[in-house]
């Protein structure tokens, strides 16, 4: 029995069925010679259909190797300093239009890279900062000191992208603050509005039983009010005052009067519909008012 036996009866069963580790065990068994390494020299016959499977071994945590990617004018792989774990760098890209760099990687893991930027191939933002992005997603957790960001990403992420500062985004926050200024305007005014008071008192100007005291016999002499609010009107002079809804052209209006109100008194009226209410003391008709309610 020998090798001719069986590749004889390989060849006549017109089978080529043997891989080259079976010839090399053969061999061994049958010459008793012992050759570690490479399967082969006892092949001379019909073989072709062994070849042995070229197994790339992916070291999930070894630093990465040389770019796998053709080069590009851009390409910065061997340009820019990094480390990684979890997963290898297929290739690191910049693009000077948009002021970005593109890291293509293959995560098996979980991972991290570090890597440093330059603001030569990318520009920070005014405040030294990048926007990073993982498989398209703006993500927060990196960690950047001076211009060496560190990025996590999760296994099976293929890319992250670094982006500096550009027109776009300077044109962006020139809008977005425009519109925040704009929206903090009217919320400002909204609150203003809201926040009209439910109360206000108004005085009687001391000495206002003798004319002088125009237009600001009453104090204020427009006052703004939430309607359903109530105005109190508080006599501090020493002389008697009413407050009479209406005018002194054309009297009482009929919405409120408060008769005589004596000094240290006072008179309260709610106002129950939006409008805009003048108003006058009876006994001194130089003192008007205007009360506006929303
Ligand atoms: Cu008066």
């Amino acid at each position: 029995m020998a090798d001719d036996e069986i590749m004889a009866s390989a060849d006549k069963f017109g089978v080529a069925f043997t891989i080259g580790f079976t010839a090399i065990m053969i061999a061994l068994v049958v010459g008793g010679t012992f050759e570690p390494s490479q399967p082969s020299p006892v092949q001379s016959t019909p073989m072709e259909t062994y070849s042995p499977p070229p197994q790339p071994i992916i070291e999930e945590s070894a630093p990465a190797q040389a770019p796998m990617m053709a080069p590009s004018d851009d390409d910065l792989t061997d340009t820019l300093s990094y480390n990684i774990r979890g997963a290898i760098v297929e290739s690191i890209v910049g693009d000077s239009d948009s002021n970005s760099v593109n890291v293509l990687i293959d995560a098996r893991l979980d991972g991290n890279l570090t890597i440093t930027i330059s603001s030569s191939v990318v520009e920070p933002f005014d405040d030294g900062t990048y926007f990073v992005l993982v498989d398209g997603e703006e993500i927060h957790d990196f960690t950047q000191t001076g211009s060496m960001l560190t990025i996590p990403f999760l296994a099976g992420s293929s890319e992250i992208t670094i982006l500096g500062i550009t027109d776009d985004y300077v044109a962006t926050q020139a809008a977005d603050k425009a519109a925040a200024d704009k929206a903090a305007a009217d919320k400002a005014a909204a609150d203003k509005a809201a926040a009209l008071p439910m109360s206000i008192a108004i005085e009687n100007a001391i000495g206002s039983s003798t004319p002088g005291c125009e237009p600001d016999c009453f104090i204020p002499n427009e006052a703004t009010i939430a309607v359903g609010g109530t105005v109190s009107f508080v006599n501090s002079d020493t002389a008697p005052h009413t407050s009479t809804s209406g005018t002194p052209a054309d009297g009482p209006d009929g919405v409120w009067d408060s008769s005589l109100v004596m000094p240290g008194s006072s008179y309260d009226t709610t106002i129950s519909s939006a409008g805009s209410y003048d108003y006058f003391c009876m006994v001194h008709p130089w003192m008007t008012g205007t009360i506006i309610a929303k």
